[in-house]
C-alpha cells in the first residue's frame, strides 16, 4: 500500500508520523472518511470542504489548498490502483514539544491512506447488516454541546464515541445512540440516525449536536426527490421507541437498519420498506457519481 505523507507517496511501512507529533501526543487534528466506488470518488468536495471547516475550527493551518488536497486524494487512490476504496485523510498539529501548546508546532502534518473497500467491512459486522439490520443501545455519555468541541469537528479526538462504542461493544450489540445534556436523540458513535414514522422520514437537526454528515445529506436529498415527506426534526427516545423504521448512514456503511433498540424490537424486526428503497437510490447515485480517478 502507498500512503501520503507530507507531500510524499511512501511504501506503507515508510508511513510514519514523529511520537512528538500533538495528534499522538493529544488528538489534535481532524480527519474525513471517503469513499470509492467504482473509479470514482463519492462527495469528494463535500468531504473537503468539511476537513478544511474542521481544521478552521480548531484553528489548524493546512499546508495545501482545497484543491491540492482533491488532487493529492485522486493521486493516493490512483497509485494503490483501487477503483472501490475506503480513504482516510488526517492532518494533525504536527511534531512539537511536550506541553499542549499548539505554538511550538510549526508545521500539520497530512496523511492520506486509501484502503481497499468491500461493501460492509467485516468491523461492522460483515455484508448481512443491509438485510438483517443491527441492534443498538442509548449509551450514558452525552453528546457534546455547544459549549465544548462541536460535534460537526470531525476531530481525531474520538474518545466520547469510543466510549460508547466499548457500552455497545460490552452488552453485544453493534452501536450506541447518544443523547445530548436535554435529552434529544442525536446520533450514533460513527453514524446519523433517521427514522421513518408514517411514511414520513425524520432525523435531528443540525443544532442538537451531530456531524454534519455527507450521507445525510444526500438521503435527505434521495428521500425528497422520491416525495416523501422529509423533516429535520428533534427527536426523543419515545419516537425512536415507537418509530414504523429506523436506520443509520454513514460514508462506510451507507445505509443500515436498526431493528432493535434497548430491548424494544423497531417495525417488523426487519429492515422496513422506506429503509430498503432509499438504499437502493443511495447505491445507484454513489456508483454513478463522482470525481473519475483514472481520467
Ligand atoms: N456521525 C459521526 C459522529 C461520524 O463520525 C458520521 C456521523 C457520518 O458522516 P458521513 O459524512 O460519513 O456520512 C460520522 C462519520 C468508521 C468511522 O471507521 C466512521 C465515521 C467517522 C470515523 C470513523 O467507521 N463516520
Amino acid at each position: 500500500m502507498i500512503v501520503y505523507v507530507d507531500g510524499n507517496f511512501v511504501d506503507e511501512e515508510e508511513a510514519k508520523v514523529s511520537v512528538f507529533d500533538h495528534g499522538f501526543l493529544y488528538g489534535d487534528g481532524v480527519f474525513e472518511g471517503i469513499k470509492a466506488y467504482n473509479g470514482r470518488i463519492f462527495g469528494l468536495d463535500e468531504h473537503v470542504d468539511r476537513f478544511f471547516e474542521s481544521a478552521q475550527s480548531i484553528q489548524l493551518t493546512l499546508p495545501l489548498s482545497r484543491s491540492e488536497m482533491k488532487k493529492a486524494i485522486v493521486e493516493t487512490v490512483r497509485r494503490n490502483n483501487l477503483k472501490d476504496a475506503y480513504i482516510r485523510p488526517v492532518a494533525s498539529r504536527g511534531k512539537g514539544a511536550l506541553g499542549l501548546d499548539p505554538r511550538s508546532c510549526k508545521r500539520a502534518t497530512v496523511v492520506i491512506i486509501a484502503d481497499a473497500e468491500t461493501r460492509h467491512p467485516e468491523d461492522t459486522g460483515g455484508a448481512s447488516l443491509s438485510q438483517k439490520g443491527i441492534k443498538v443501545i442509548t449509551t450514558t455519555f452525552r453528546r457534546n454541546g455547544p459549549d465544548v468541541l462541536s460535534p460537526r469537528v470531525t476531530s481525531t479526538n474520538y474518545l466520547n464515541n469510543i466510549l460508547a462504542k466499548l457500552q455497545a461493544n460490552a452488552v453485544g450489540v453493534q452501536d450506541a445512540i447518544f443523547l445530548n445534556d436535554q435529552g434529544f436523540i442525536c446520533e450514533l458513535t460513527g453514524d446519523n440516525l433517521f427514522i421513518v414514522k408514517n411514511s414520513r422520514v425524520l432525523t435531528p437537526p443540525l443544532w442538537v449536536g451531530i456531524l454534519d454528515g455527507v450521507t445525510r445529506r444526500v438521503v435527505l436529498q434521495i428521500a425528497k426527490e422520491m416525495e416523501m415527506e422529509a423533516v429535520e426534526e428533534p427527536l426523543t427516545l419515545h419516537d425512536l421507541y415507537t418509530s414504523d423504521e429506523c436506520f443509520c448512514t454513514a460514508t462506510r456503511i451507507e445505509v443500515v437498519p436498526i431493528v432493535w433498540i434497548d430491548g424494544r424490537q423497531i417495525g417488523s424486526g426487519a429492515p422496513g420498506p422506506i429503509t430498503t428503497k432509499i438504499t437502493k437510490r443511495f447505491l445507484e447515485l454513489a456508483n454513478r457519481e463522482g470525481t473519475p480517478i483514472y481520467e
